[in-house]
């Protein structure tokens, strides 16, 4: 080390030479073990909270004032350059590491493929939708298919919700286009409209798809899905809807389950009705899922009123028919017992992967 005597700033002077000598001394012993360790030690040993380079900084508060700034210059010159040649001593360390890493594990590309240990699962919905169609399929119902984007007549005017009636706010509609005349469909309601306005009687169809509501908590999601289902002929009554409904409830969910149907208003079916099951997590006792009722809430059913008939040009006086549209979600949170109908839709692969591959 330099012996320091002369002025303050030849001091300083003497002592940034040191500091440089030294760590040309470290760099030089630096090529025979480069690693971004002995880098880093390297950064800590003279830039570091106690290193040599700070501590000549700390020097400067009892410099005379006047040899401070061009002191502080020197040693901040220094500091630059050291920060700089460290900066190019790290990346050559980690290239030189990477290259070590390379030849150590190489990679034999003639090794066969890694196979896949797990098989891949449907979506608990998908599972379901297929039960029901299979189910329906048997009765000898057609599936049939409806724009999930549809103008207002189809979805609310043809099938019997008037203009003001208030029937329309039940449903909270995620409305496009203009003046508020195309929306995303709230129920799959809309096929009935379509399929009558196509097809003449006798009917017998099922219609699973998206739907869309501004709604979300446990038991809702703003996009959900619904099957629809309506049968209409000469002389179709309310056993008829009661006989396929009975099925379906069997296929999805045995036969162990109680069911109710509570009188309830849609425009579109006269009478109308509610269909609640048990509620599978506390079988009836009452729980969160529930709301503490016991019962959740299925879907709607009910017999075709005659101005959705009158709509679509069919005889009202000819033909009767039932209808019903159910939410496929829900019948999946309820075959599987699931505590929010959320989780269906949050993309989990743990989660999803827990389902059967085949319903
Ligand atoms: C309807 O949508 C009627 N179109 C059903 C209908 C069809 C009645 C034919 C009569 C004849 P509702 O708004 O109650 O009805 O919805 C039916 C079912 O869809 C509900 O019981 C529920 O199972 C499901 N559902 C409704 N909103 C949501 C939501 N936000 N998230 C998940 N499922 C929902």
């Amino acid at each position: 080390m330099s012996e320091g005597k002369g002025s303050p700033l030849q001091e300083t002077t003497s002592k940034v030479a040191d500091i440089q000598l030294g760590l040309q001394h470290d760099l030089d012993a630096l090529k025979t073990q480069l690693s971004p360790r002995a880098v880093e030690d390297l950064k800590v040993k003279y830039l570091g909270r106690k290193g040599q380079v700070t501590a000549l900084m700390e020097t400067l508060k009892s410099l005379p004032k006047e040899e401070k700034p061009a002191a502080g210059k020197i040693i901040n010159e220094l500091r630059q350059k050291l920060e700089g040649e460290l900066e190019i001593w790290r990346q050559k360390a980690e290239d030189h590491a990477l290259e070590q890493s390379l030849t150590q594990h190489k990679l034999d590309i003639s090794l066969p493929v890694q196979t896949t240990t797990g098989q891949g699962s449907l979506h608990p919905v998908t599972l379901m939708r297929r039960v029901l169609l299979a189910e329906f399929r048997r009765l000898g119902f057609t599936v049939y298919d409806g724009p999930e984007v549809d103008l207002d007549f189809y979805n609310f005017s043809a099938l019997n919700f008037k203009d003001d009636h208030p029937a329309r706010d039940m449903q909270d509609t995620f409305f496009i286009g203009e003046r508020a005349k195309t929306i995303l469909r709230t129920h799959t309601s809309n096929i009935q409209i379509h399929a009558m306005m196509v097809e003449q009687a006798p009917l017998r169809i099922v219609a699973p798809g998206r739907t869309y509501r501004c709604d979300s908590d446990l038991t809702h999601t703003p996009m959900f899905h619904q099957i629809e289902g309506f049968v209409v002929d000469e002389g179709i009554d309310m056993g008829d809807m009661k006989g396929v409904i009975d099925r379906f409830l069997k296929a999805v969910f045995g036969q162990d389950l109680a069911t109710r149907l509570r009188p309830s208003f849609f425009p579109f079916v006269e009478p109308g009705a509610e269909f609640d099951l048990q509620c599978v997590a506390c079988r009836g006792k009452g729980c969160r899922i529930c709301k503490q009722t016991g019962w959740l809430e299925l879907g709607g059913l009910g017999m075709i009123h005659p101005n959705v008939f009158e709509a679509v040009g069919y005889d009202s006086d000819r033909y009767t028919g039932f209808a019903f549209g159910f939410g496929i979600d829900r019948i999946a949170m309820l075959r599987y017992g699931l505590a929010d109908l959320r989780q269906l839709f949050e993309g989990n692969q743990q989660f999803l992967g827990q389902f059967p591959i085949h319903p």
